[in-house]
């Protein structure tokens, strides 16, 4: 692992134009703080020769000294003789957040780079920090102010921000966003998913006005294992001591004071006796209030435990089962990314319809906004990072481009009582390489996080009728929690389900991560005609019956809540670029399986109450 992380130091070092993966993580809770949205309508331009970042000798701008001609500056024509071969005010506009496929015909398949520019004004304090602060860009952002670069960011699903203090302007100010949706075998996730690569701001953008010492970190929940002690821990962005904190809880009166110690930082574990604890059934959310000297923070925080014992998931020390259903960040009646918090709070809805307690938000991490309202209505949550198939595994810059955006995860959703499982991947390829790889990240989880549990989306295999799960991951994570196709990528009907007993080598709770199969809503045959909803009803039934085969059982995540956009998808009369594994259409009907599914979901409950 040393041997790891120095090599990922040189090779970071070693490229100039390289990104490092050591960046600083998110602002805790920017949302609670004082912040200027710079959502709305950017400007764009799209740039498949990377015209505005390279020259013609193919060098970029932004390193050169003399060069002149990158987008970045946003310049505008002073002299009528004066050359400049863009123009942001003369071009298209699109909406951010907002993925640029979606709002453009002519972007619906593209991949490359997009200039998105916005104007805005600012006022800024003396004594004052400011941030730009992005909760998604996909894939690597560039980003300028003024013409001048802040920084830059890869990954496509993680929060990140760059100071901009003492180089805003009191008045108007440009913002210019390189974002470049292009696939890599190198990067996290690689050229090969089975969804649309969305490209562009997907997620909110603000300016962020904070005092010298703020407060970019915190974290209140309960201890591992226990109901009643309370760990606390914040940190300022610099290591200033002696700054006063306070931490109040109103309803329960609690109210405790602190002062940072050198390194800027507090840490303690306390008794709180009489919590209310989260659960789906009540979604208990206390008013935290974190105070300083300069700043007020409010956060709605729930508590709860999760454990594993022997084959059983303990949700606040009792028996739970996980009645899942795995989702995309994708709106199927936009066709595009989630884009607000209507978006979000129907998909969550569609999934508390359907009688669900849980939710598998695949296969990156997702918004932050939709673990919040989770925790508010009562969903327990699976989140991932897009450690999907076939990654470099053996490449130090690809696990440490995978190492951050788990950190960036677990950092910005850790008070998240909704959260249970932080899953470090899905369907990836035995070898050894990739055992190391992945084991490490399973570290990593841990090493931040010991409340949670640790999974990721494993691989059977099948030796005549049995399906044998024996990954030596097994051993490293806290869930026997597979994909399995049977009656769709194997088997030619329903029916054949039935005859799949398992060989589960762990003795862990299992939770089947995926099974499913494709129906066209609307499209009716008998059941042994694929893509007709009586398959995909029959298929459900009979997968039911196949999984009561295993008495570990403690969960299932069929896949998947509603059809999604996916280039890999090309039946001409069944699919065009949809995935139709959804129990709702692309319109939002539900198709037969779905009541499957909530019939078994409300004997499920009744048998868990
Ligand atoms: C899987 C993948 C998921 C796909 C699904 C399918 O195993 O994990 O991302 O979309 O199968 O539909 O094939």
């Amino acid at each position: 692992m040393f041997k790891l992380k120095l090599s990922v130091l040189l090779v970071c070092l070693s490229i100039f134009s390289s990104i490092c993966f050591a960046q600083v993580s998110s602002i805790q809770n920017i949302q609670a703080r004082k912040i200027q949205s710079l959502n709305g309508k950017w400007n764009y331009i799209i740039d498949p020769y990377e015209n505005g970042y390279y020259d013609y000798r193919h060098q970029p701008y932004d390193q050169s000294k003399t060069a002149t001609g990158g987008f970045f500056d946003d310049k505008e024509q002073k002299d009528k003789s004066e050359l400049i071969e863009y123009n942001f005010d003369g071009s298209p506009q699109m909406n951010v957040p907002g993925d640029w496929n979606s709002q453009s015909e002519k972007l619906e398949l593209y991949e490359g780079t997009i200039w998105l520019r916005r104007k805005f004004d600012a006022q800024p304090q003396k004594g004052k920090r400011y941030f730009v602060y992005f909760g998604a860009v996909n894939y690597e952002a560039h980003v300028y102010l003024n013409g001048k670069k802040i920084g830059t960011h890869k990954g496509g699903f993680t929060p990140f921000q760059f100071e901009v203090t003492g180089k805003l302007k009191a008045g108007s100010n440009s913002i210019v966003v390189k974002a470049d949706n292009t696939r890599k075998p190198d990067e996290i996730p690689t050229v090969n998913t089975d969804w649309w690569n969305y490209g562009g701001i997907t997620r909110d953008v603000y300016l962020a006005e904070l005092p010298e010492h703020f407060i970019s970190d915190y974290k209140l929940q309960l201890e591992k294992g226990s109901n009643n002690s309370l760990s606390f821990s914040l940190k300022l962005a610099d290591a200033f001591a002696g700054q006063e904190v306070s931490l109040t809880i109103p309803e329960l009166n609690l109210k405790k004071d602190y002062k940072t110690d050198s390194e800027g930082k507090i840490s303690e574990v306390f008794i709180w006796n009489n919590l209310s604890l989260w659960s789906p059934e009540s979604p208990k959310l206390y008013t935290v209030n974190i105070k300083s000297a300069n700043e007020n923070i409010e956060d709605k925080i729930g508590f709860r435990t999760i454990e594993v014992k022997g084959d059983s998931i303990l949700l606040n020390g009792k028996s739970v089962f996980f009645r899942g259903i795995s989702m995309h960040d994708e709106n199927p009646l936009l066709q595009g990314r989630l884009r607000s918090q209507g978006d979000m709070r129907m998909m969550l809805q569609w999934a508390k319809d359907l009688n669900c307690n849980y939710i598998r938000l695949a296969h990156y991490p997702h918004n932050e906004e939709m673990m919040r309202l989770a925790d508010e209505m009562g969903l327990l949550v699976w989140a991932e990072v897009p450690v999907y198939w076939t990654i470099s595994w053996e490449n130090p810059v690809t696990y440490a481009n995978a190492k951050q955006q788990l950190t960036d995860l677990i950092s910005r959703d850790k008070n998240r009582a909704s959260v249970v499982v932080w899953s470090i991947g899905n369907e990836t390829p035995l070898s050894a390489p990739r055992l190391s790889f992945m084991s490490n990240l399973a570290e990593t989880a841990r090493s931040l996080d010991d409340t949670r549990l640790v999974a990721a989306a494993l691989e059977v295999h099948r030796e005549s009728n049995t399906m044998i799960l024996n990954d030596p991951l097994g051993e490293k994570i806290d869930l026997v929690s597979f994909n399995e196709y049977a009656g769709w990528y194997f088997g030619s009907s329903p029916s054949e389900i039935l005859k799949y007993d398992f060989n589960i080598k762990y003795n862990k709770p299992v939770v089947i991560t995926e099974f499913g199969g494709d129906a066209l809503g609307g499209f009716h045959a008998d059941e042994n005609t694929r893509w007709s909803e009586e398959y995909q009803e029959a298929l459900y039934k009979n997968q039911l019956t196949m999984l009561s085969k295993i008495p570990a059982l403690r969960g299932i995540i069929p896949w998947i809540l509603t059809d999604f956009r996916s280039p890999r998808r090309q039946h001409p009369v069944y699919q065009n670029f949809w995935n139709r594994k959804g129990l709702m259409s692309e319109t939002g009907k539900k198709k037969k399986a779905y009541f499957v599914l909530k019939n078994f979901y409300d004997q499920m409950q009744e048998k868990y109450k």
